[in-house]
């Protein structure tokens, strides 16, 4: 299919494609088996400048389009969304303060994620996943600074990152109206990490706790209003899910490459297995759900870059479709592989267990569902009040 990518948009498929064969095909097994952390090839995306391109040039990133990152994170994420998601857990860290920061903010973290600096987004702790609202670390006003206590759990790029975009409750008497977000930096005192995770698929990337205990953060660090910690948290969440559903969709594409690879070398019967119905009928489901993903992936993209304002319906759709997608994708690329698809010397499995992750996490494929549902429900009450 010809999506139409602008120049620039092929270069950066193209540049991303070469990255992900040349260096980080050689090296995914071992990253997958040991859980180090990548960054040798961290390295190479930076210098490559990628972790600029949803940053604005006058900030020193290259001004790109969600539609340029969804176009980097698949074509990384069909060889490894693991170490891939250094790269895009970093947008998720940034978006708080691309989306909601005010222009000293800006200054000051953006040039340096542009660089390579890491980032990382704080929401989760244990008893608040899906409940977002329910967060219970605390940020007390003291002086001239904010002091945050509490821990925050499953944080990817924890330990990793130098910038922290943290939801902690200002005032928890009104619930997700008191919560509030914080730009936090690696070294301030009183912020430590826990064990590092460990985790049944993208295990090259670092998934962490961030403790904090009577940890002050300079009150210049406060995003936005005390108060719109919820709503910058919601916010970035509906700006980044596209990035989740670009990661499934790459790696749905790269289990349907290698599916198709493998089809035509197996011989079973005198013949190669593709040669058969049963493999054809499973190839042929495959290769219309990924390109059905990319389709509504792509087009959600683009209609984000036209400044739509209400991204929650979209955003949730195409996370929901694509990773539901690379589960189904993934896990039919290892029945076609058979015995083999079950082995580690064969890169399918790692996709599998990969493909996992997008329906859990940035919002579990429930709540994408809920969240599509309310909205639907809102537009017809809307509609009829017209
Ligand atoms: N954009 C802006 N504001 C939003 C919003 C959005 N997408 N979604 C909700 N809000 C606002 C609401 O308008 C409401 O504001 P008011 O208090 O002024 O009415 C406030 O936020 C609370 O909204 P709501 O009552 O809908 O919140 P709920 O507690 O019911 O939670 C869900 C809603 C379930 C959708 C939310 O908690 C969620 O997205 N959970 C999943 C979290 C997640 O993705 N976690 C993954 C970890 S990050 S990797």
């Amino acid at each position: 299919m010809d999506y139409g990518l602008t120049e620039e948009q092929m270069m950066i498929r193209d540049l991303c494609r070469r990255i992900a064969e040349e260096k980080i095909k050689p090296v995914r097994e071992h990253y997958d088996e040991t859980g180090e952390f990548p960054w040798e090839i961290v390295k190479v995306l930076a210098d490559a400048d990628l972790f600029g391109i949803l940053i604005p040039q006058e900030y020193g990133g290259m001004g790109g389009s969600v539609m340029d990152n969804v176009i980097a994170v698949e074509e990384l994420s069909k060889v490894d969304s693991g170490i891939a998601l250094s790269l895009f857990a970093t947008s998720l860290g940034t978006d708080p303060i691309l989306l909601c920061a005010d222009d000293e903010q800006k200054k000051k973290y953006l040039p340096r994620i542009a660089k390579g600096a890491l980032a990382a987004f704080g929401l989760t702790e244990a008893g608040a996943g899906s409940d977002a609202g329910s967060i219970r670390t605390t940020a007390k006003f003291d002086g001239d600074h904010y002091v945050l206590n509490g821990t925050k759990q499953w944080i990817t790029n924890g330990g990793e990152a130098e910038i922290y975009t943290v939801i902690a409750m200002t005032n928890k008497a009104k619930g997700a109206r008191g919560a509030s977000a914080f730009i936090v930096e690696k070294d301030t005192p009183g912020f430590t990490f826990g064990k590092k995770e460990n985790k049944l698929g993208i295990r090259a990337s670092a998934t962490r706790e961030l403790v904090f205990q009577d940890c002050r953060v300079p009150k210049e660090n406060l995003i936005a209003r005390e108060g719109m910690g919820f709503i910058v948290a919601m916010k970035t969440l509906d700006y980044s899910r596209p990035g989740v559903a670009a990661q499934a969709l790459g790696i749905a594409a790269g289990a349907l490459d290698e599916a198709v690879r493998y089809s035509r070398e197996r011989h079973q019967f005198g013949k190669p297995i593709c040669s058969f119905q049963g493999i054809q009928f499973m190839l042929a489901d495959m290769a219309t759900k990924v390109e059905s993903a990319r389709a509504l992936v792509y087009q959600v993209a683009r209609w984000i870059d036209t400044s739509a304002k209400d991204l929650s319906k979209m955003s949730a759709m195409c996370k929901l479709y694509a990773s539901d997608v690379a589960m189904s994708v993934t896990t039919d690329a290892v029945q076609i592989f058979g015995g083999y698809g079950y082995m580690k010397e064969y890169p399918v499995e790692k996709m599998m267990r990969d493909a996992k992750i997008t329906q859990i996490y940035e919002g579990t494929n429930q709540i994408q569902r809920e969240v599509i549902a309310l909205n639907l429900i809102k537009e017809a009450a809307a509609a009829k009040k017209k």
